[in-house]
């Protein structure tokens, strides 16, 4: 007798109506929308819902003492995954987060990228350093030229120097590594001077026999305060974390969609001509933070050299996905490069659902190459429009 079969028998009230709504979700095929820019393609249905979570984590399936077919743990959200392409499938680590607001890791994978994800049996069970995490979050997956596969996630738990302010917290990055997505290492958390770091993201290869990480130091657990910008610091020795030469290698600057705060998203992509990054900038609205993607390009040989920045956002939400737990919202720390040049952006909007966008690696360098710098000045967009008018009128 299989699992399914076992549940079936053994059903709560309105289980078969349950299990048919849940199996024709996963089974639900997506297509590209309509419309794109010519850069990617957005598709019609996000790719991970809460509704995607396996209802036997939900519910107690035993009718005598679930008499009533109650949902007893609820799932709120399901976002900001880390992502690697295992045994032929695209497999994302998912943030799920439940009702009591607390988020874990889980794998779901498809066989195409697009559609059919599905979460395997269980969800990670994070090893624990002396001091727990309350919460872990935006867990990013790098394959490391060394054999492991690592996931640096948010660790954050209660800032112990403001014992009475039941808002105040700390964030770090915790470390942990693989051979097999089954089995789990837990690593010290980094060890860094900054008060605090978030967005923490492994690169995938040694920098002169180092590892070398992207950082987000940061003064407070919101704000940045006088940190801020994304970091670059080497690492010896990934079982003793000490981060040394931590420099900022893309600022925050005024009046950008980056004015805020800024962090890296996946780990970023080797082309020929390039490492291509994507990250988040966030500035700030009389409606609140509005979190949008960009992307930008490092030198092959110097990652601490960035020769390309368009100006402006790559992605930023489409009104459908301002909508959610914290709106005005996209968040990405996950793609998948094909063989085929094809590339797989998992995002996440309003940290809500996780979405998928196709493009090609020769889309987005000539996106990162061609799309105009920022002049960081109304006239200086204006005169860079008039460029473009001049050339297509000189055709
Ligand atoms: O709520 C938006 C995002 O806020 C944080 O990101 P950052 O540290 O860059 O501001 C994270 O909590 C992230 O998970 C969340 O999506």
């Amino acid at each position: 007798m299989d699992f399914k079969e076992k549940n079936t028998l053994h059903s709560i009230p309105n289980y078969d109506c349950l299990a048919k709504n849940h199996r024709e979700l996963l089974k639900r095929t997506n297509k590209p929308l309509e419309y794109s820019n010519g850069v990617y393609n957005r598709y019609e249905n996000p790719v991970v819902t809460a509704a995607h979570v396996p209802l036997n984590w939900r519910y107690d399936l035993n009718p005598k003492t679930n008499p009533l077919g109650l949902e007893r743990i609820g799932i709120n959200a399901t976002f900001n995954p880390g992502s690697i392409k295992w045994k032929g499938k695209y497999v994302l680590a998912v943030r799920v987060e439940g009702n009591d607001r607390k988020s874990f890791f889980a794998m779901a994978e498809s066989p195409n990228g697009v559609d059919n994800f599905q979460f395997w049996e269980k969800p990670i069970q994070l090893p624990q350093t002396e001091v727990p995490d309350t919460n872990v979050y935006d867990m990013r997956l790098t394959v490391h030229e060394d054999g492991w596969i690592y996931g640096i996630f948010c660790t954050e738990r209660k800032d112990m120097n403001n014992p009475h302010d039941t808002t105040a917290a700390v964030a770090n990055a915790g470390i942990v590594r693989t051979k097999d997505l089954l089995n789990w290492e837990r690593l010290p958390d980094l060890i860094s001077t900054s008060g605090q770091q978030r967005n923490v993201v492994l690169h995938e290869e040694f920098v002169n026999g180092k590892y070398a990480l992207y950082t987000r130091p940061q003064d407070g657990f919101i704000e940045v305060g006088q940190g801020g910008g994304i970091g670059l610091g080497y690492v010896k020795d990934m079982t003793n974390p000490v981060l040394e030469d931590e420099k900022i290698i893309n600022e925050k600057v005024y009046h950008t969609i980056y004015e805020m705060k800024n962090g890296l998203g996946p780990a970023p992509i080797k082309t020929e001509e390039g490492w291509l990054h994507l990250a988040h900038g966030v500035r700030n609205t009389a409606g609140g933070l509005r979190y949008t993607l960009y992307l930008f390009m490092t030198d092959l040989n110097d990652i601490s050299k960035v020769i390309y920045q368009p100006a402006g956002y790559f992605m930023a939400p489409n009104y459908e996905e301002t909508v959610g737990d914290v709106p005005n919202v996209l968040f990405c720390s996950a793609w998948i490069k094909d063989d085929d040049g094809k590339v797989y952006i998992y995002y996440a909007s309003s940290d809500t659902r996780t979405h998928v966008a196709v493009s090609t690696v020769e889309k987005l360098l000539d996106y990162t190459k061609n799309t105009p710098k920022d002049q960081f000045t109304s006239r200086g967009s204006v005169d860079t429009i008039i460029k473009q008018i001049e050339k297509n009128n000189s055709l």
